[in-house]
């Protein structure tokens, strides 16, 4: 498969392994060459520390697509995760329109919320900004959590459901205009969870053991671990597959330092096992 260039747009949490920190090692160790686009440097992620310090990068964005156009700078594809606010959401869709190489993929994480609950910073605004996002029609595939897919969907989230609220789940974000939906978390017994990939009218579940305690910056390894697998030519379910394989080694991996590593899962050790799963 060819070389190819991938764009990142997330936060750089300093310390935390999330976001950047996470998404570029395993992009990279893929065998992709990323390019990033900070939407904020924080010191620390917000899930936990807190006096964390917070510099927003907004006004960066649409200078640096200026400068990417003037020189012709394409991505095979384009990975969001965590955005600043609702204006970065906009500029994201015009680096997507100068930016994305013609049948590159559009792949949006809908970071900010989970158990229920939107992230401390976002609110109802933000909401309607990010589902303009996931059902642009430029957007081919978006990877939320129930919560997150609740928000999207207009649909009261359930800490208990059942096969039908989840069909009814993702058959709104389809009907909003979702094209493929991979939808984590879902978890029909205890110590049971899976991911759903729905597409083309149909869908594939995977279901692997569930660990009680959930950790922090799960859901960026396992976006970049599907991003990686994807754009390396896995179709989305196997891509989904891998990244919940990978995802819950490093969850595995971490369980004996779960108090001093509270923060975080230990991806790294880890990243041979991914590497391999994708035949690379
Ligand atoms: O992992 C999601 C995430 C990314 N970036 C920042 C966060 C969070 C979740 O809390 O606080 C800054």
């Amino acid at each position: 498969m060819a070389y190819q260039r991938i764009l990142t747009i997330q936060d750089i949490s300093c310390v935390g392994q999330c976001s950047l920190t996470v998404a570029l090692p395993i992009l990279s160790a893929c065998g992709l060459e990323t390019a990033i686009l900070p939407s904020a440097v924080l010191s620390t992620h917000t899930a936990g520390f807190s006096g964390f310090t917070f510099a927003d990068l907004t006004e960066e964005f649409p200078k640096i697509n200026s400068h990417w156009k003037k020189e012709g700078i394409k991505f095979a594809a384009v990975y969001t995760g965590y955005l600043g606010n609702e204006a970065q959401i906009k500029y994201v869709k015009d680096i997507v329109r100068d930016c994305l190489e013609e049948g590159g993929k559009f792949i949006v994480d809908p970071a900010m919320a989970d158990y229920g609950k939107l992230y401390p910073p976002f609110t109802q605004e933000y909401v309607d900004a990010m589902k303009t996002l996931c059902f642009d029609e430029r957007t081919d595939i978006i990877l939320p959590n129930i919560t997150e897919a609740a928000y999207l969907a207009d649909i009261d989230y359930k800490e208990d459901y059942d096969k039908d609220y989840i069909d009814a789940l993702v058959k709104a974000l389809h009907d909003k205009g979702a094209k493929t939906v991979v939808l984590t978390g879902v978890s029909y017994a205890k110590d049971r969870t899976g991911v759903l990939v729905s597409e083309n009218g149909s869908s594939e579940y995977y279901e692997h053991f569930h660990y009680e305690q959930g950790c922090h910056g799960t859901g960026d390894v396992y976006a970049s671990a599907f991003v990686g697998a994807y754009t390396k030519g896995k179709r989305a379910f196997e891509a989904a597959k891998i990244a919940a394989d990978y995802t819950l080694r490093c969850i595995e991996a971490t369980q004996k330092d779960r108090e001093k590593h509270w923060y975080g899962v230990e991806f790294e050790p880890e990243l041979p096992e991914l590497v391999k799963a994708i035949g690379l």
